[in-house]
């Protein structure tokens, strides 16, 4: 296969600016897709690969996790999707040679964005102790390596780290061994993700998954998106959007960024969407403060309580806390309520009024309410607004935290979760294991315990942990300091040039690519963010002979570790054996292979959606008290939140343009308010040291593009993962523990331009 030289390190210090645009997707959006699909795979792979993006017979897109209509579209992929599988099925190397060439030191001082285009891993690396560079090592003796050291340390001392693209199918076995091995150290991408979510609906309706189908979103009258930014991150979401929209929803946006997407849209799959002007789809757009979301739902759930709308039998029959909920609720503090969303009484009436004249309403959410200081009481404000109206399994109406990554839903059914779910003890039984019961560490916990020397071995599963976990500097001390770091990976990034003593890279196949084993080929399964499970199954050739699956790579190294009590190399062998073993463990998975056999697989059971049914204390769905709060924002200080570009997947950058916000050719840029710059005296397109402030002391990230942006007042926002090293470890949501990543106290330094 063509082996294209990997391409030179782009000059990013001076981004171009220009206009943002007022539409997402369009001609745009497919031809860009289209774009970054020929360069990396050429023309052949190219039409092999997107068109079976989402087909019942194809692969689920490694993008995001927004689920499929029934009835497909001949592309049913994305821009963002074809992005994301033109970065997997690149044709681009990285082999024994290259790292040779490149030593770690060099490694280390590249950009994210260099260090994704050198293309797919090929070969099993080491870096032994004291080494300069990473060399080859056979798979036998990695997982030789990875067992003894597992052996010498207690499992109290590993960490098992899981991306969320990984299938069910391997996620399942990695619980089951780190379990097995003895630990509860299970930290995962939602941590820092929709952990806030999970702990906000489990305590009120039972259950954390989000309670809509694609249909109710199509059915419904009233649909509010906070927090989040489809046109980028679930470019699919829009058309579900416009087909409410064609059938008479209205839609409400609430964002400090008026994101193009969100204002108007292009249907990419209709022609006339190709040509078109686009459907304008907020009726409605609060432009709100960062965090302002709490007093927002606040003062809706009172104002639909003096209004009297109220779904009075709905709360009879299956609510508790009502009378406190209402007591609490009595009366709105205005000057507070307008100080922390920064929007106008009056903006809130009208929204209230139309929550009030809906019969069908769904609150949709993402990053920009999860990862804040107060996310899961705004998160449990948003479900007592949705609870006084009854819009919980009913028709067109319920809540719906849309989900990142692909599989990150269906990885926490499997059990990656560092808390031990209900059917752990059961399955320990069956199998003839002790299983562990003390809760384990989450992501920031599990940082701690590198840093502090608890933990010794630090194992990941995919994702870039270095770079998505927050305060870059801890974090990257933090992993250098363990005896063992093991990265399963598909591609380079900065996790690998931040190594332990020892240090292994582990190169797996991707979701494109065929899986062939002893028993033949295998597919997997994946859960999407509407609790749908479905196969995906692979057809490119592999990026190279060595690549080995996730499940492959775990049964061989739980063998190696475990011993042979429990039959791994069948599981290896053979996928539908370990569908069997999780259809009895788990429930909601019976005659799994036969029903995810079905096009479109089958949807797990959601009990509050179902039947009303809420599995929590009371037995009833459960109204929330919370107090008003907001962040304290000093004089001649923003509030900082980061976003994800147009061009990247989360610490992968596809390139260096945020076309929808204007940005060309570079990411370290700041938005701001141009009122917010004219009181601080900073002038737009200057240079800025970005400084966060926090009890234990300052942080700083260097060199940044000012913008003249309309955010809301006294909100900047920048890009993950730059914005990391600003995130302080102890910064993180109250209950969630998910780090604050969109609520930075800030003061922008001038600085010189680079
Ligand atoms: N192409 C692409 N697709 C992706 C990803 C990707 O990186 N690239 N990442 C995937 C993953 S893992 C995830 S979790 C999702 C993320 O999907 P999003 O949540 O859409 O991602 P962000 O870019 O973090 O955008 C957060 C949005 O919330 C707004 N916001 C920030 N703070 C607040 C606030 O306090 N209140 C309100 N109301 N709004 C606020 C921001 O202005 C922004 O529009 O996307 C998934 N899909
Ligand atoms: N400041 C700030 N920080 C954030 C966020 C934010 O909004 N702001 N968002 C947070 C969120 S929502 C999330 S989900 C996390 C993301 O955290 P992670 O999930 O840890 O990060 P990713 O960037 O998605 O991981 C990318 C890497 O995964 C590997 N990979 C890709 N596909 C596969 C595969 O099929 N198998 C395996 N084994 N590996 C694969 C590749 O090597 C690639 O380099 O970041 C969080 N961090
Ligand atoms: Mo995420």
């Amino acid at each position: 296969m063509a082996k294209k030289p990997p391409i030179s390190d782009p000059d990013e210090r001076h981004p171009r600016v220009g206009a943002p645009m007022s539409a997402a997707a369009g001609v745009g959006g497919v031809t860009h897709g289209l774009t970054a699909g020929l360069a990396e795979m050429g023309v052949r792979r190219t039409a092999l690969t997107l068109l079976k993006v989402n087909q019942t017979d194809g692969f689920d897109c490694p993008g995001c996790a927004w689920p499929e209509p029934r009835k497909r579209a001949h592309a049913e992929f994305c821009e963002n999707g074809a992005k994301a599988v033109a970065e997997e099925a690149t044709l681009r190397r990285v082999t024994p040679e290259f790292f040779a060439e490149h030593s770690i030191a060099d490694l280390a001082g590249r950009t994210d964005y260099w260090l994704g285009q050198q293309g797919r891993l090929t070969t099993p690396m080491v870096r032994r102790p004291g080494g300069t560079h990473y060399e080859p090592i056979s798979w036998a003796d990695a997982f030789a390596l990875t067992a003894s050291k597992l052996r010498e340390r207690s499992p109290d001392e590993a960490l098992f780290y899981t991306s969320g693209r990984t299938s069910n199918e391997a996620a399942f076995l990695y619980q089951l061994f780190a379990r097995a091995y003895g630990t509860n150290n299970l930290p995962d991408c939602s941590n820092m993700c929709h952990e806030s979510s999970g702990t906000a609906l489990t305590t009120t309706i039972g259950i954390g998954k989000g309670s809509v189908t694609l249909d109710d979103i199509h059915a419904a009258k009233l649909l509010v998106i906070v927090g989040q930014n489809p046109g980028t991150n679930h470019p699919r979401m829009l058309t579900a959007l416009e087909k409410a929209k064609k059938s008479g929803a209205k839609i409400i946006a609430v964002n400090p960024l008026p994101e193009a997407g969100l204002l108007r849209f292009k249907n990419p799959q209709r022609v006339r969407g190709l040509l078109g002007s686009g459907t304008p789809l907020a009726d409605r757009f609060l432009q709100i403060r960062l965090g302002g979301d709490l007093a927002l739902f606040q003062a809706i759930g009172s104002l639909l309580l003096k209004e009297a709308a109220i779904d009075q039998p709905f709360v009879d029959a299956y609510t508790a806390g009502f009378e406190a909920y209402e007591q609490a609720r009595r009366h709105v503090d205005w000057r507070a309520t307008e100080q922390a969303t920064g929007l106008a009484r009056a903006e809130i009436e009208a929204a209230a009024r139309d929550f009030a004249e809906s019969d069908a309403t769904i609150v949709c959410w993402a990053m920009g309410l999860t990862q804040g200081r107060d996310a899961v009481a705004t998160i449990r404000e948003i479900v007592n607004v949705q609870l006084v109206r009854g819009m919980i399994g009913r028709p067109g109406a319920g809540l719906c935290p849309v989900r990142g990554h692909s599989n990150v839903q269906g990885d926490r059914t499997m059990g990656i979760w560092h808390e031990p779910p209900a059917w752990v003890p059961a399955l320990g039984d069956a199998l003839g294991l002790a299983m562990p019961a003390e809760r384990g560490f989450d992501t920031v916990e599990a940082i701690r315990a590198m840093r502090d020397g608890a933990a010794k071995v630090f194992f990941a599963l995919g994702g870039n942990f270095a770079a998505a976990s927050p305060d870059t500097a801890v974090t990257e001390a933090a992993l250098a300091s363990c005896e063992l770091t093991v990265h399963v990976s598909t591609k380079l990034n900065r996790s690998h040039t931040v190594p332990g003593t020892t240090s292994l890279i582990l190169p797996c196949l991707g979701r494109t690519e065929r899986d062939e084993q002893a028993g033949g080929d295998q597919f997997v399964t994946v859960e999407d963010s509407m609790s749908c499970v479905h196969s995906s199954q692979g057809r490119l050739e592999p990026a190279g002979p060595e690549l080995r699956s996730e499940v492959a790579i775990i049964c061989d190294l739980a063998a190696e570790v475990l011993g042979d009590a429990l039959p791994w190399p069948e599981w290896k062998a053979d996928y539908r054996q370990i569908r069997t073993l999780i259809e009895r463990h788990i429930p909601g998975f019976d005659d799994f292979e036969a029903r995810v056999a079905e096009p479109g697989g089958f949807t797990l059971p959601h009990p509050p959606r179902d039947e009303r049914r809420f599995a929590t204390a009371s037995g009833k769905a459960q109204f929330t008290v919370s107090e008003l709060t907001s962040i304290d924002v000093p004089e001649g200080r923003l509030l900082l939140q980061s976003v994800r570009s147009h061009d990247q997947y989360n610490t992968t950058i596809y390139g260096l343009d945020d076309r929808y916000r204007g940005i060309k050719q570079g990411r370290r840029v700041v938005f701001v308010h141009p009122e917010d710059l004219a009181a601080l005296g900073i002038a737009d397109a200057s240079y800025v040291d970005i400084v966060s402030e926090w009890p234990d002391g300052e942080r700083l990230a260097p060199q940044f593009r000012v913008v003249a942006y309309p955010t809301a007042r006294g909100c900047a926002a920048t890009y993950f993962p730059e914005a990391n090293v600003l995130v302080p470890l102890d910064a993180t949501a109250k209950e969630s523990n998910t780090p604050t990543s969109k609520q930075i106290v800030v003061r922008l330094q001038p600085c010189e331009q680079p």
